[in-house]
């Protein structure tokens, strides 16, 4: 594998395939040769390219890992499929729906691996609550709510490349991790959102940059600053409805103090009710009317066969944001060796197609809130319409 830009989520890249154990990481570009060289160095990768295209020209690259912001996955990703790899992208997988479309019809095009990563279906317990739902053991879906909170973005003196539209794209928030929040619900509920309704706003409308981007999570916040007027959202609440009439709703937000990377989804069905919670990610909390609620661990023993392939260790060992990210590096690198074929695909493993619908929910809200305060379809164009 090959891997193009090296930040905050790069190191956990290169470290999940190194786990794989028969994938070589074989080299690394990043803006400059310095940086990737840098890089390089502290992953203790042989090869550094100052030029992604070089990387992509590489004969013993067959995978790219496409880590760079937001307004570089286009052209990257496009590159990479032109010459014929397998592409693993960080979410959101573009901008705009336009340019996610051009993606994953350009990815169908090529026949080649297309992942994109919403790593928190690689969750045990997640992959146990949507096998649930589809069982029709929680009874019909009747409400999809949760949320994605954190507080990295808290302090005016973090400035990333997510706060600027030409690079983040127009959506903060939302895209960064209103999107892993949304396809979450539809991977674990079964059902699509249809409408939404969007409050949007910017908590922090003056941050203080130090010339470069913070990475995520960032702790260094001293130096000379300048100040920078952010339009893109750090908080927002959405309310949803699914294709089966069910409601739905959430809230993201980086400005809130104390949540980390606090991640909650409940599923109410008409019978039993499901709770996944990020920062507690070895327990499912199962919610009845009619008995006790009950709490179930990640417990090789009591996980049902579907998610059984995605836990390692025995009850009461802890796995964590790692290891479901690796659990996602896994399935894609077992479709690359299938050759990417659309019928191999594992049927966790988001692709393209969720990446572009995912741009395609994110526009919504921001349609819903530009109107108003008003509901809006997702208009989403299925592969070959
Ligand atoms: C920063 O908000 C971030 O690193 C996101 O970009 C990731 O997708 C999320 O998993 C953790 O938080």
């Amino acid at each position: 594998m090959g891997l193009i830009g090296p930040g905050f989520v790069a190191a956990h890249h290169v470290d999940a395939v190194r786990r794989l154990g028969d994938v070589d990481v074989v080299a690394i570009a990043g803006s400059s040769q310095q940086s990737a060289d840098r890089k390089a160095r502290e992953y203790k990768v042989e090869r550094a390219y100052g030029d992604y295209h070089a990387l992509i020209a590489d004969p013993d690259v067959q995978v790219i890992h496409n880590t760079t912001p937001n307004y570089l996955h286009l052209p990257v990703t496009l590159a990479a499929l032109a010459a014929g790899k397998h592409v693993i992208s960080d979410k959101p997988l573009a901008v705009n729906p336009a340019e996610g479309r051009t993606l994953r019809d350009a990815a169908m095009a090529a026949k080649v691996a297309h992942v994109v990563t919403f790593n928190y279906r690689g969750n045990p317990l997640v992959q146990q609550a949507r096998g649930m739902i589809a069982r029709g053991e929680s009874g019909a879906v009747s409400f999809v709510h949760g949320h994605y909170l954190q507080d990295w973005m808290s302090d005016p003196n973090v400035y990333s490349w997510r706060s600027d539209p030409s690079k983040g794209g127009t959506s903060s928030a939302l895209g960064d991790i209103g999107s892993h929040w949304c396809d979450l619900a539809e991977h674990v509920s079964g059902l699509k959102i249809t409408s939404v309704l969007a409050d949007i706003t910017t908590v922090i409308p003056v941050r203080y940059s130090a010339g470069g981007s913070a990475e995520a999570f960032s702790t260094k916040t001293t130096g000379e600053r300048e100040p920078v007027t952010v339009e893109a959202e750090d908080l927002a609440s959405v309310l949803l409805r699914f294709e089966n009439g069910s409601k739905g709703c959430f809230s993201v937000g980086q400005v809130l103090p104390g949540h980390k990377n606090d991640l909650v989804l409940e599923v109410n069905g008409l019978t039993t009710s499901l709770k996944w919670k990020q920062e507690q990610q070895n327990e499912l909390w199962i919610g009845h009317s009619k008995q006790p609620n009950a709490v179930m661990a990640k417990d090789p023993s009591l996980v049902s066969p579907d998610a059984l392939r995605y836990v390692h260790l025995p009850g009461g060992h802890q796995e964590s944001w790692a290891d479901a990210f690796c659990n996602l590096i896994r399935d894609a690198y077992a479709w690359i060796a299938e050759g990417g074929a659309p019928e191999v695909k594992p049927t966790m493993l988001p692709t393209f197609n969720d990446g572009y619908r995912s741009t395609c929910l994110v526009d919504a809200m921001l349609r819903s809130h530009a109107a108003g305060g008003v509901w809006q379809q997702v208009e989403f164009a299925a592969a070959g319409e």
